[in-house]
């Protein structure tokens, strides 16, 4: 069973909010943000959306590498560019945004490493999952205090996804990896139901963002 670490990464505790969105390919995390940061707006929020791999300028230069298809490079060193990116995301994006009692809505955090690397790269191989875990212990100062996952059958995900043109590296995996990326999502969910809460992402836009809106009201005291 996949372990984020709890003890010793903290969650964020300052009034800044940090929501992290979830998913395999498709899912509509990007429109789902969209709709969340509309309400926000409404609501009189302050919030900046961000994303991973990227949202910080050198992370952005790892994210061009890591999602270009010519890219050749073995998993251990996909996965330290990833917390790389990530690092530098946390130090120049998130810290501040959160210190300064800004909501930060992500798509995409250390899950979806969890998701992709640990199982879709390697079916959930133990000492990769440690390894994975090791890294967050040691260098990701707060876990999100909400993440949403989308959950959407893979190849409905892959269906509205393949509606684009190009497809990026991780694009063109076949669906038996996102298959195990889904499955690292259920095992995750299950392993930290006081952070990760489900989204049935079936149905239209509008009815997925009531979904995701009413969680974020559940969680939060919103007054
Ligand atoms: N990756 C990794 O391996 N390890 C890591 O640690 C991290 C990332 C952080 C880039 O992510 C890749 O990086 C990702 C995993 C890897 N690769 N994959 N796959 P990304 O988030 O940038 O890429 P993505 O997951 O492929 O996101 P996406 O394709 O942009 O999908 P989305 O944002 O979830 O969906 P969307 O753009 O909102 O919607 C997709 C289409 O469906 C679009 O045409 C919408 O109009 C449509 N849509 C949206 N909602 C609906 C509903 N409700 N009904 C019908 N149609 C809809």
């Amino acid at each position: 069973m996949p372990a984020l670490p709890s003890s010793s990464t903290q969650t964020a505790s300052n009034k800044g909010r940090f929501i992290s969105f979830e998913g395999t390919e498709g899912v509509g995390k990007t429109t789902a943000i969209d709709n969340l940061c509309n309400q926000l707006q409404t609501a009189g929020i302050d919030h900046i959306r961000t994303r991973e791999p990227g949202g910080s300028p050198f992370a952005e230069c790892l994210r061009t590498i890591l999602l270009d298809p010519m890219t050749n490079i073995n998993d251990d060193t996909e996965l330290l560019l990833l917390f790389a990116a990530r690092c530098d995301h946390i130090e120049q994006v998130i810290m501040p945004a959160l210190a300064r009692g800004t909501w930060v809505i992500c798509d995409r955090f250390v899950d979806s490493t969890m998701a992709y690397q640990g199982y879709g790269r390697t079916y959930g191989e133990p000492l990769v999952l440690s390894k994975i875990e090791q890294l967050t212990e040691q260098f990701i100062p707060y876990l999100p205090d909400l993440t949403l996952w989308l959950d959407l059958p893979v190849l409905e995900g892959m269906a509205r996804a393949g509606k684009r043109s190009t497809a990026d590296r991780f694009e063109q995996q076949a669906t038996e990896f996102f298959t195990r990326v889904h499955e690292g999502f259920t095992a995750l969910a299950a392993a930290h139901p006081e952070r990760i809460y489900r989204i049935e992402a079936t149905g239209s836009s509008e009815k997925v963002g009531a979904r995701v809106w009413q969680a974020v009201e559940n969680k939060f005291d919103m007054a």
